[in-house]
């Protein structure tokens, strides 16, 4: 089996290699130039044989319709690149829209007019896409399936619809077998430090080190509004934004193998993939300062308002029962197990 896999240097994109790796597939995966090396987690694959790197870039359809040209034996494309920082998104909204949701739509259409739809095909939805929208249950408790419908609250999540929208029309119309996956926010020790867990846990172990290296027990630790200091050294404090917000985050290296088993399906279709649990970004920082063992520094976090969004999603909450009856798929981690992993790995 040959599979193409954009977005190859991200988080999901090195898990998804690492899989269809041990899967005995051949592995091409799409990388940008760029003038630093972006090839960071994939670093472990640069001596397999069937690992290949292409260089290309989804916004520019001459080079996606010469990749598909070079491959058109290729079994599965999964598309997993974006500019996938919603904050980044209202900064940068066009060139989000270029990338996340055009993006898209020239590698659907570069696959139809090279006849290729033989290839299945994987697109990167998100839960971003409800935006502030959500379904009641029986208790009146509020969750997202794939029945719920999209209210999108930013560049990004506008893009992610347009995107996915493509998608569905792409298999009516087109006789493609593409499915997308609706992916709640999933993290690990690959994930980007702009997010806002990396970004916890990677200030946590950086604390550590720099309390252990203050001897701050025989010291006592000052406060100024925007640092911690022992004897003059300086270390910043954490500056975070909506701790209020609540997110459905489950394990990275679970989600992969969902995209997997969606193309392995006879029909292509949707799926949400999720824990079907919710928690507070303030709840984040509780468990992750209690298990690193400085709970009694989480009330030193600034709260900076510039790091409030526009428009935010304030609630994410799951329901994986489609993906569990139909893939069999279920997550293996829970917020604990998870935040566990993402400490082990940076401390
Ligand atoms: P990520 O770490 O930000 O990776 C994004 C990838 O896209 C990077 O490899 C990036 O390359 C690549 N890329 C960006 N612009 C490109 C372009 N013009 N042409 C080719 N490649 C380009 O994201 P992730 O967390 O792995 O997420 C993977 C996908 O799932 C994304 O589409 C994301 O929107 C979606 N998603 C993620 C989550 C989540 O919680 N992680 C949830 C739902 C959906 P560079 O290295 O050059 O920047
Ligand atoms: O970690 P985040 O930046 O992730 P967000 O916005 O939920 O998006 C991620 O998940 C989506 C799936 O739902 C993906 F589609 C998307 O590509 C991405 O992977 O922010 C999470 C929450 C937000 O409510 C944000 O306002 O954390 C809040 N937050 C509070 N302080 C912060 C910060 N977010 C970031 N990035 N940085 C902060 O300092």
């Amino acid at each position: 089996m040959k599979a193409i896999i954009t977005g190859v240097t991200g988080q999901d994109g090195s898990h998804l290699a690492d899989l269809l790796l041990e899967k005995k597939y051949e592995v091409l995966g799409v990388a940008r130039r760029c003038s630093v090396d972006t090839t960071e987690r994939i670093k472990h694959l640069s001596s397999n044989n069937n690992f290949k790197l292409i260089e290309g870039d989804i916004t520019d359809v001459s080079s996606v319709i010469n990749i598909f040209k070079n491959n058109d034996n290729v079994d599965e494309v999964y598309n997993l690149a974006a500019q996938s920082h919603v904050a980044t998104s209202f900064k940068q909204p066009a060139l989000t829209w270029d990338i996340t949701g055009k993006g898209c739509l020239n590698l659907l259409q570069a696959l139809k007019d090279l006849d290729m739809n033989h290839a299945r095909f994987y697109q990167a939805s998100s839960s971003e896409m409800f935006g502030s929208n959500y379904d009641r249950d029986r208790q009146g408790g509020r969750y997202q399936n794939e029945k719920t419908k999209f209210m999108p609250n930013s560049p990004y999540a506008i893009s992610k619809c347009a995107a996915h929208h493509c998608v569905r029309i792409f298999r009516d119309a087109y006789d493609f077998h593409a499915s997308c996956g609706i992916l709640f926010n999933h993290e690990g020790p690959r994930r980007g430090e702009e997010f806002v867990t990396q970004k916890i846990i990677t200030w946590i172990s950086n604390f550590k080190r720099w309390l252990n290296k203050t001897d701050s027990q025989s010291f006592p630790i000052d406060y100024t509004d925007d640092y911690f200091v022992v004897r003059g050294d300086k270390f910043p404090r954490l500056r975070l934004g909506n701790l209020d917000a609540h997110r459905d985050w489950g394990y990275a290296g679970d989600y992969v193998e969902a995209m997997w088993k969606m193309l392995q399906e006879p029909i292509a279709d949707d799926y949400v993939i999720c824990t079907g649990q919710t928690h507070s970004i303030r709840d984040f920082v509780n468990i992750a300062f209690r298990q690193a063992g400085i709970e009694e520094f989480k009330d030193s976090i600034v709260i900076d308002l510039d790091l409030y969004r526009p428009c935010e999603v304030d609630y994410l909450k799951g329901d994986y029962t489609k993906a569990k009856m139909q893939l069999g798929w279920e997550p293996s981690h829970d917020l604990e197990g998870l935040i566990k992993l993402m400490l082990d790995a940076k401390l």
